[in-house]
């Protein structure tokens, strides 16, 4: 189901009555061309019942790049990554072929009129509007560099199994297992920027916003993307980056900076960013209390903590229901990751669980970022079967055969059963 498809009367009148106050110049509208608006102004002036959903997605896809069907399922804003497409494409996820996971759409920005801005009374002499700590392009390309290769993974990959495997009722988009990717990302410390910008002994939270059109759920605009991050984690290998695998930030993925928080759910990692509060409160945004905690029966009435690293997860690279000819001696390949540490050993069955072999492992054990595998194997008797992959990392964490449920569906590390058929 798109987004864009499920606008309500309600959110209706909600965005008449926000882009009147747009052109009266009393709502802001950070990284939404004044194209756009114009053009859904001009729809709402012709005093149609506001057909936001023709205009603004005609003219204006949720995402920029091409998303050709044998590399990308699509699901409203979102685009997943089918794991098929990724057999022979290296360690890094190429960035034509990273998944893409956007609350509204993909502003395109310009770097040269891009600025960073810190400010909160986390900052010494708590710079405020009038005078905030800023960064251009430049600015940031002029400090000193640092790559690290990690994943980016929603917290929701791998939902839909929840449903399918569990017969569990879980809402939000229905991800396989391609809500994830790893690049080689290049940038500047956080740590860094944060420093130069004179951050106190005070400070507690960070929070980085995205500059792509305001969050609307349920009627109401919950305002820009962001999420609060401790300063512990802000201050220890988190990058502001502006390279990926090598080339500029792509559109989809942030450019001309995105926050990239290695290890952690795809929220922390704002694309866009244009600003950061640093504060010397604790801080609430919709996106680490209604979102990207855990509810359901296992959890308080409140809910979990705030999500923070990912879970352990793997999958094969091959598509659901590949076929294999009975007798022929294959190869199986597939990737395993954690948000714990580095993975330390993969077993797989091609008997729908009852056996199990040990995966040989092609990648030095690394943390925060997935380690390849594969399994030689020669099926005999056709029909219908399940591969499993199990992986254990390097703190002792394994993957379950269940997962516990959660009213959203995040986290889900239960070991997938990827259906195949032998002919
Ligand atoms: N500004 C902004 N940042 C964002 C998002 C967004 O919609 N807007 N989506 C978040 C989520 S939920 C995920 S999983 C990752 C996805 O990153 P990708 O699209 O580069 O794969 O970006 C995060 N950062
Ligand atoms: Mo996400």
């Amino acid at each position: 189901m798109s987004a864009v498809s499920s606008v309500t009367h309600h959110e209706t009148t909600y965005d008449r009555r926000r882009l009147r106050q747009w052109l009266a110049g009393e709502a802001r509208a950070d990284g939404v061309t004044r194209r756009r608006l114009l053009t859904l102004l001009a729809a709402t002036a012709a005093g149609t019942a506001f057909p936001l959903t023709a205009p603004a997605h005609a003219a204006d896809p949720p995402i920029v790049k091409p998303l050709p069907p044998e590399w990308f399922i699509q699901r409203g804003t979102n685009a997943e990554t089918r794991w098929e497409a990724l057999r022979g494409t290296g360690y890094h996820t190429p960035n034509e072929l990273f998944f893409v996971r956007n609350h509204t759409a993909t502003p395109v920005l310009d770097a040269a009129d891009w600025r960073l801005t810190l400010w909160g009374d986390g900052l010494r002499g708590t710079p405020g509007e009038e005078n905030p700590v800023e960064f251009g392009y430049d600015d940031l390309r002029a400090l000193p560099a640092v790559t690290r290769t990690a994943f980016v993974e929603c917290a929701g990959n791998g939902r839909s199994y929840y449903t399918t495997q569990q017969g569990d009722t879980v809402a939000g988009t229905p991800w396989t297992l391609g809500a994830v990717g790893v690049a080689r990302w290049r940038g500047v410390l956080l740590a860094d920027v944060l420093r130069r910008a004179g951050l106190s002994s005070y400070a507690v939270d960070i929070q980085p916003r995205g500059l792509d059109a305001e969050y609307v759920s349920g009627g109401e605009s919950l305002g820009r993307v962001r999420r609060p991050l401790p300063l512990a984690k802000a201050l220890n290998d988190v990058l502001l980056a502006y390279e990926m695998n090598g080339e500029p930030l792509p559109y989809d993925h942030g450019y001309p900076v995105r926050v990239l928080v290695p290890s952690w759910v795809g929220i922390a990692s704002i694309k866009w960013v244009g600003d950061i509060e640093v504060s010397a409160q604790p801080l609430f945004s919709p996106w680490n209390t209604t979102f990207y905690r855990l509810f359901g029966h296992a959890y308080p009435e409140e809910g979990s903590a705030p999500l923070t690293r990912q879970t352990i997860k793997s999958a094969f690279e091959l598509a659901s229901g590949a076929t294999f000819p009975a007798g022929e001696g294959q190869v199986l390949h597939g990737r395993s990751w954690s948000g714990a540490g580095a993975i330390a050993r993969v077993d797989v069955s091609t008997d729908g669980g009852t056996s199990w072999r040990p995966a040989r492992l092609h990648d030095r054990p690394r943390s925060g970022a997935w380690t390849r595998w594969s399994l030689p194997w020669t099926p005999d008797t056709s029909g219908s079967t399940h591969l499993l992959a199990r992986a254990t990392d390097t703190t002792g964490r394994t993957q379950p055969d269940t997962a516990i449920s959660n009213t959203q569906g995040y986290l889900f590390n239960a070991v997938v059963r990827h259906p195949v058929t032998v002919v």
